[in-house]
């Protein structure tokens, strides 16, 4: 897996960096170390180029690779990043993600938007045709104040057993995340895309089942929730996989 994780974030930088590059995106995870080794062995001049990251463990990463970080919030006016890269848990046939296993979703979500282009470089064990395949759940952040409230709107949306996502080892209780909030993961049936919608499946959320955009949305909507690990209509100029460019695959 390891390899395949190497590769993929190998064909990402060679396929995608740009040599100019000025302002770079810097996701969270462990396919995004690679990329960070990827560019370092690319030969590319980086003294110039700001990193931007994505949490804390991405901000260690650039700054121990000896490049220079610029946190999001000290971007200056009008500055768009060149590129931003990032992994993902699962990714569909329309190239939307599920992302937030590491629980950094939301800085990897303004930061993916904030980017002309935004690569997500995954192995193949992460592409299925619906999100929510194998990944069983959407991660979610949320005002720990709200949780409860906002655990029983996703039953009522249909999700089974969402749960507060707990520390592993070490603290006990619900993990923070960077901005101090609690993630909750939500369980829903996969996710249906454009072609199954196309092709008559109802997406409107009966018996839980939902497309994969209106179910972002209602999520989204909920009083107490920060952001949503669902990446979705980045399809197209925005956002290209790894191999996905012109609407391809991801290989
Ligand atoms: O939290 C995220 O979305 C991260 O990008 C992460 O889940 C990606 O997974 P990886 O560790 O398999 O690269």
């Amino acid at each position: 897996v390891e390899a395949s994780k190497r590769a993929a974030a190998t064909a990402a930088v060679q396929n995608h960096y740009p040599t100019n590059a000025k302002w770079v995106g810097i996701g969270s995870g462990t396919t995004i170390v690679y990329v960070v080794e990827a560019i370092k062995n690319s030969g590319t001049d980086t003294t110039l180029t700001k990193f931007v990251p994505t949490g804390y463990q991405s901000k260690q990463l650039v700054t121990s690779a000896g490049l220079t970080a610029v946190e999001f919030d000290a971007i200056p006016e009008g500055v768009v990043l060149d590129i931003a890269f990032d992994g993902a848990d699962e990714i569909d046939d329309d190239l939307n993600c599920i992302k937030g296993g590491g629980a950094c979703l939301f800085q990897e979500k303004i930061v993916a938007l904030q980017a002309k282009e935004f690569i997500c470089v995954a192995d193949s064990r992460k592409l299925q045709s619906r999100l929510l395949t194998n990944w069983a759940y959407i991660p979610i952040e949320v005002a720990p104040i709200a949780a409860l409230r906002v655990l029983r709107k996703l039953r009522e949306l249909g999700s089974e057993g969402p749960t507060v996502r707990l520390n592993v080892l070490g603290k006990e209780g619900p993990l923070k995340t960077d901005q101090g909030f609690f993630i909750v993961d939500a369980p829903f049936p996969p996710l249906l895309t454009t072609t199954d919608i196309q092709a008559g499946k109802d997406g409107s959320g009966k018996n839980g089942v939902w497309e994969v955009a209106t179910l972002a949305q209602k999520i989204k909507a909920i009083p107490g929730v920060l952001e949503v690990g669902i990446f979705y209509g980045l399809t197209g100029p925005q956002a290209q996989a790894v191999g996905a460019v012109g609407g391809q695959k991801p290989v």
